[in-house]
């Protein structure tokens, strides 16, 4: 009892203290509605850099770490900077994992996405596949780079014991996005644009068909599945988190038009890609785990994510 208060004492007189979960890309869609003791932003550390990965995990010594930050993008952005998406996110992941593990961290969830899935695989998407074949050629670099997260964690895990592991959502949206028209995802893209076309009396020129489906999932709800996993989900296998109910493009634009209260034209520019066709996944292992999960519908979400935008338009990521 007393050595632990005096190792308290040192520890913070070394400027250090006892923390427990440390969330990196504290700042972002996710991070920022996960619970946890100390929230990394780049300007913290830049997680491509070892030294500077290894110093901020070596000041914490987190007992548990949510690992959030990534580059990240849309179709747009994945088809724009495949290297930066490559490089950026394998250097985060190694880095992360590796200065993890040497300062002695517990737990680790590290976020892949099921874009890393092959892209001709059975349907539905399940845990299992990840490894299966090529990613689809908008995002192989991005899939590439997250499915050696999960190698290194397997590999982590049979040599060192860690209880490391990943988590699969897919498309997530929310208040605290990134609202860039060329580079973000779907939702936010979409969102920005209309009200950039209602602000300027012109088209809300929307990509492709219409006609693929997505299935999208609030960012709360992914916090909320965070903050239950990082105790207590216990497999090295990853887990699926989805809504599971897949919506058509046209459908959400249709949406977002009603909950913006759009007038003007809706054009749909087929220059534009239309990405991967669908992507359907299972939720199968997360039931099991909890079966009472509930998850916002898009409606829900959607309106809260345009009242916010609305609210913070001079301040948000774009
Ligand atoms: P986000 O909103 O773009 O946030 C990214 C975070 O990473 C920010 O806090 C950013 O810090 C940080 N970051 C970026 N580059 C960094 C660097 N070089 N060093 C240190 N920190 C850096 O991303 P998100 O949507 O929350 O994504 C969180 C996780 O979920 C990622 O692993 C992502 O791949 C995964 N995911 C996202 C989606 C989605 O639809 N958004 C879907 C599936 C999976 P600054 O604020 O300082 O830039
Ligand atoms: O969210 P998103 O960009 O990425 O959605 P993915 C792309 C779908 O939305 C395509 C249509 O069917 C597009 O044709 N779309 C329509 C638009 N208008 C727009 C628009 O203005 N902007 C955008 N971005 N799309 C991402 C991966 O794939 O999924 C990421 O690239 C990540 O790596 C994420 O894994 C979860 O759903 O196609």
């Amino acid at each position: 009892m007393g050595g632990t208060i005096n190792l308290k004492i040192w520890c913070l007189r070394k400027g250090d203290f006892f923390m427990q979960v440390l969330i990196t890309g504290g700042t972002g869609l996710v991070g920022s509605v996960i619970t946890g003791d100390v929230r990394l932003s780049s300007k913290d550390a830049d997680l491509r850099d070892w030294n500077q990965t290894f110093a901020i995990f070596d000041k914490y010594k987190p007992e548990k770490v949510i690992h959030c930050a990534a580059k990240v993008g849309g179709l747009g952005g994945n088809m724009n900077y495949k290297g930066e998406f490559f490089y950026d996110n394998i250097m985060m992941n190694t880095n992360v994992i590796e200065a993890a593990r040497q300062v002695g961290t517990k737990r680790l969830l590290c976020f892949l996405s099921t874009c890393v899935f092959p892209d001709d695989v059975e349907y539905p998407l399940s845990e299992e596949k990840v490894h299966l074949g090529e990613p689809h050629f908008s995002n192989y670099p991005y899939a590439y780079a997250k499915r050696m997260a999960d190698i290194q964690i397997r590999a982590y895990k049979e040599q060192y014991g860690v209880e490391y592991f990943t988590v699969i959502p897919t498309n997530i949206y929310g208040p605290n996005d990134n609202f860039d028209i060329k580079n973000g995802h779907v939702l936010p893209s979409l969102i920005h644009k209309c009200y950039l076309a209602q602000q300027n009396n012109t088209d809300f020129v929307i990509w492709g068909s219409g006609e693929p489906t997505r299935e999208f999932v609030f960012s709360k709800d992914i916090g909320k599945f965070a903050d239950w996993a990082i105790d207590n989900y216990k497999e090295v296998e990853p887990i699926i988190v989805s809504s599971t109910d897949p919506i058509k493009i046209k459908d959400v634009v249709g949406l977002i038009v009603e909950y913006m209260n759009f007038k003007g034209n809706v054009v749909w520019d087929r220059d534009k890609p239309d990405g991967q066709y669908r992507k359907p996944s299972s939720i199968e292992k997360l039931k099991s785990y909890l079966p009472d999960f509930e998850f916002t519908s898009v409606q829900d979400g959607l309106k809260e994510t345009v009242e916010w935008f609305y609210n913070n338009y001079e301040s948000v990521r774009k």
